[in-house]
């Protein structure tokens, strides 16, 4: 067990692993999102959300990378899913900004017990609009939906954030990662990120992991089941395991395994 990782993470709501995954792997979640944005050319790259990736192989694959796995496992425990995943990719010059909030106002998770990993799949810098956290914020109660501003003025990833007159970013600290890093945060920190004005891509994905005795709920959501087992008495449902087909998924290393049911 590391405990130095937990322990940090509960003093300051986040934490980093770095090399969390294989050099070869990031670079398959960059081809990734480069082939997703071909395949959905009117969907802008920050909004990659669950319900485009929740059939795809190299997504159950990713997710399902022991090496994350191990590190959820000390945190939530041994039956592990995955409840929601979105690649926020921000594109050179015009990468939209993430307004602060915390991610629990959103969710209808039940108890809100949950983690996520924002995994690199670029370098993630305070030039490209690296993920931002205010520690200390994981202790707040969470902000209520209606209590948020809404901003739709097409610059911001989300349609709403906490209203810049209730946030002291003073000691807002930058995440930044190596492609291959992640970091780990609590559903109650505020967070947020700048535009990207670089001219590099920023590449993320979220990865948010549940114990299976979270119940999801949102009508016909489907997570997935990743380790361990179900549990009976909490009605979510889960994707099948998608079959790789190579007119619409990528190759991937090791897609032969999900080549066949
Ligand atoms: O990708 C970002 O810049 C923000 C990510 C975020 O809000 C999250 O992972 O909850």
């Amino acid at each position: 067990m590391n405990t130095k990782l937990k322990q940090e993470y509960e003093q300051r709501g986040y934490t980093i692993v770095r090399n969390a995954i294989d050099p070869d792997l990031a670079s398959e979640v960059e081809e990734h999102v480069h082939s997703l944005v071909k395949k959905y050319p009117n969907i802008r790259p920050e909004q990659l959300h669950h319900n485009l990736l929740v059939d795809d192989p190299f997504i159950h694959r990713l997710v399902g990378e022991t090496r994350l796995l191990n590190i959820v496992e000390e945190f939530i425990g041994h039956n592990i899913a995955l409840f929601a995943a979105h690649y926020i990719a921000k594109p050179p010059f015009t990468g939209q900004a993430v307004l602060w909030h915390q991610d629990g106002t959103y969710w209808p998770l039940e108890p809100m017990e949950v983690i996520s990993i924002w995994l690199a799949g670029t370098d993630s810098t305070n030039k490209n609009g690296c993920m931002r956290v205010i520690p200390g914020t994981q202790n707040k109660k969470l902000t209520l939906q209606e209590e948020l501003q809404e901003v739709n003025d097409g610059k911001n990833v989300l349609g709403s954030g906490i209203y810049s007159s209730q946030i002291d970013d003073t000691d807002a600290v930058d995440l930044e990662l190596n492609a291959g890093d992640v970091s780990l945060h609590n559903p109650s920190i505020v967070h947020g990120s700048n535009p990207n004005t670089s001219d590099n891509w920023r590449i993320g994905l979220t990865i948010r992991y549940i114990p299976t005795s979270t119940f999801v709920k949102i009508e016909g959501h489907r997570s997935i089941l990743l380790r361990g087992e179900t549990d009976p008495k909490v009605k979510n449902n889960f994707a099948d395991r998608p079959v790789f087909n190579p007119q619409i998924h990528m190759k991937f290393n090791g897609w032969e395994k999900w080549s066949l049911k």
